[in-house]
């Protein structure tokens, strides 16, 4: 653990790429958690410089693009728009948003590859690789399509087959399609440039496992799996026309892995904020934010960026010598949206852009909502109720709630100028008591990365203000007892005062609003925990509500929407069910289909989704395998009556030996169901 005093702070955040929108899923995970923590230091004072970038390379967005009939600058040059916009109006307050299209990162990262080059870092290997004749082009394994060897699934990629789960490579495929054209690829052999990290393994061992205890636990885990896994070699290059050249003599045609490319963009967004260019007229020096041990470098990013960050970055950087490495890398789970993974593709998402419009100037309801329910340790839920419960029974009863009271009654009854307070009483002073610890916890708690319990304490003020006002009463004291009065509402105006300045992290337009009402300019954090920050005499703007209750036409619409998602989904499914040729009645009477019976099932050791099952036929007895863990547990389908594909080859599946095929129904949830006769049919009925 390390005690090192910092003087300056380098923030990163996970360059989203730039052929989607961004999410609710990137805002909990990554973008919100970033920004409280950049906005807090900055309040502290720090010198903190905060990164973000549009990542624009990588195989994706060429399919995209050609799927859009469109180059892949068309599409980067659009969604770089949409998501920077969309960040800035939700206030996400970088230094800089970058772009890995832009020359500064053509040439830093150029030149990061070429040191490593120079200094023997490499190890160059040919090998051979699938080509598209057709596409003229080299196939990432995923755009290899064929069958799987271990289980005959006929749609499996290049990297896996996703119905038996193996991990394949894309020669191993059986009948191997490229998905650009069709066409079988051809092998042809190609040369590449891999960072050897097995030799970084030692140093990775120390460097995490033992002088990074206090990582988080699943980023902590994650490392040490990939490293007691043991690690190998990884081609930074690629064959393909879109990324960063590689700056070699011979390699026409090869571009830096994108995976390669796009950390070093966080150096490069840092050159092009210290260039005095575009929004920053003043140049600085870029290298005190890379270069200087005093400086803290913390990646944020999602789960699935953890060995990006964490092992083969820090490699890099290693590699290159010059770098300081990061201090921390607090990565968050997963947040799912209703109950389902988020999926961009089938369109389950709430999309930031299309929350900005539909939902104005509540920027920091979906600040707030988000980070209270942050996937800071596990994945994570996100569901409309719960943002309006949230939004109404938080942010309106109890902060809203009370800031608005202070300020009504002082309108009210002092022409709305702050009272002096009066003879303190026990519970003014254990006010005063209570909101000094607040300002301390909340800052420990961001400083390590408990952004929700840090939130959770923010609003714990509030309350505690709200609290005050209740057990006080001043509405009632105010005919008897005027003095009283003062002194409960200045009180009260300081908590929001202090409110204004340890909210402002996590809702920034709410502490603007706060400090604007209060007539106060914005305080820094070392103010935080003063019952005097507001001046007597000083002048209130009118009241307005910092916070409107959601209604539930409001929520109504948003699920209205998500359900049209669905039924748009489901229709594309059945589109694709009924996509299969035409059959000859001949090729339906080859299959021996039957009535069986399951006698025993089992789940098949180290797999996730097959279960071994014994079955009676009526012919004999047999075992089958199938890929059903997943929907049933097997003590609960002894007895159950399914229907067999009794005629097809057998096969050995994990060491067993297969004999036929259980028919499944596949819902539109993707669930299997067992197909049964309507009636008891004898085992060995035949179904035709
Ligand atoms: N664009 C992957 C992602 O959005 C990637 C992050 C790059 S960070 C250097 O998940
Ligand atoms: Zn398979």
């Amino acid at each position: 653990m390390s005690t090192k005093k910092f003087n300056r702070y380098t923030i990163t955040s996970a360059l989203p790429y730039a052929n989607g929108p961004v999410h609710i899923g990137h805002l909990a995970g990554v973008y919100i958690p970033a920004d409280i923590y950049a906005r807090y230091l900055r309040s502290k004072g720090e010198d903190v410089l905060f990164i973000g970038g549009s990542d624009e390379h990588g195989v994706p967005i060429t399919i995209r693009a050609k799927k859009e009939g469109t180059t892949p600058q068309a599409i980067v040059d659009k969604y770089h728009g949409i998501i920077s916009k969309s960040f800035q109006e939700l206030g996400i307050s970088f230094d800089i948003y970058s772009r890995t299209s832009k020359q500064v990162h053509f040439d830093t990262s150029q030149e990061f590859f070429t040191k490593l080059y120079e200094n023997g870092k490499f190890i160059e290997q040919t090998t051979e690789q699938y080509f598209d004749e057709k596409a003229n082009q080299f196939l990432a394994d995923r755009y290899i399509t064929g069958t799987c060897p271990k289980c005959g699934n006929e749609n499996a990629y290049g990297d896996q087959c996703e119905k038996c789960g193996s991990t394949l490579s894309p020669t191993e495929l059986i009948n191997p399609k490229s998905t650009l054209s069709g066409a079988a690829p051809i092998l042809k052999t190609t040369k590449h440039w891999y960072l050897p990290l097995d030799q970084y393994e030692p140093w990775l061992r120390e460097w995490i496992l033992e002088g990074h205890k206090e990582w988080k636990s699943n980023v902590y885990g994650q490392c040490k799996s990939w490293i007691d896994q043991g690690l190998q070699p990884r081609a930074v290059t690629r064959d393909l026309d879109w990324g960063v050249p590689v700056p070699l003599p011979n390699s026409e045609g090869k571009v830096l892995y994108v995976w390669f490319d796009a950390p070093i963009g966080y150096i490069s967004a840092t050159k092009d904020w210290a260039s005095g260019l575009g929004d920053n007229p003043i140049a600085r020096d870029w290298t005190v934010y890379w270069k200087n041990e005093d400086t803290k470098l913390v990646h944020f990013i999602g789960k699935d960026n953890i060995v990006f960050h964490c092992i083969i970055f820090p490699a890099m950087l290693k590699a290159e010598g010059s770098y300081i490495l990061p201090e921390n890398v607090p990565a968050n789970e997963f947040l799912n949206l209703e109950g389902n993974k988020i999926s961009t593709s089938r369109n389950w998402a709430v999309w930031l852009h299309e929350y900005l419009e539909e939902f104005r100037h509540k920027q920091d309801v979906l600040r707030y909502v988000l980070c209270a329910n942050a996937p800071e340790s596990k994945d994570n839920d996100f569901t409309w109720k719960d943002f309006q419960a949230r939004n109404n029974n938080e942010l309106v009863a109890i902060f809203g709630n009370f800031v608005n009271r202070a300020v009504v009654l002082t309108h009210k009854y002092f022409e709305g100028k702050v009272p002096a307070t009066q003879d303190l009483q026990p519970i003014d002073l254990q006010l005063i008591e209570d909101l000094k610890k607040y300002p301390p916890q909340i800052a420990e708690a961001i400083e390590n990365y408990h952004f929700r319990e840090a939130l959770a304490l923010m609003i714990d003020l509030a309350r505690t203000g709200n609290k005050y006002l209740a057990e006080t009463e001043p509405w009632k004291l105010i005919k008897t007892d005027e003095k009283r009065v003062k002194t409960i509402l200045n009180l009260s105006l300081q908590i929001a005062a202090n409110l204004a300045i340890v909210c402002e992290p996590f809702l920034p337009f709410t502490a603007a609003k706060l400090n604007l009402q209060l007539g106060l300019s914005p305080n820094k954090w070392a103010d935080a925990g003063n019952s005097n920050l507001l001046m007597n005499g000083t002048l209130l703007a009118e009241p307005t509500l910092l916070f409107d209750k959601i209604e539930d036409d409001a929520i109504a619409a948003q699920l209205q929407k998500l359900e049209q998602t669905k039924i748009d989904n489901d229709l594309a499914n059945a589109v694709l069910a009924e996509a299969k040729p035409e059959i000859a009645f001949d090729d339906f009477g080859k299959m021996d289909i039957r009535v069986a019976t399951i006698l025993e099932a089992e789940k098949v050791p180290k797999t996730k989704k097959l279960l071994k099952i014994k079955l009676d036929t009526g012919l004999d007895q047999r075992t089958v395998v199938s890929g059903i863990a997943e929907h049933y547990e097997p003590e609960n389908i002894i007895g159950q009556k399914v229907c067999l594909l009794a005629n097809l080859a057998p096969r050995e599946i994990k060491g067993i030996p297969s004999q036929g095929m259980i028919l499944m129904a596949e819902g539109k949830d993707g669930k299997l169901s067992f197909i049964t006769p309507a009636d008891d049919k004898n085992n060995g009925a035949c179904v035709n």
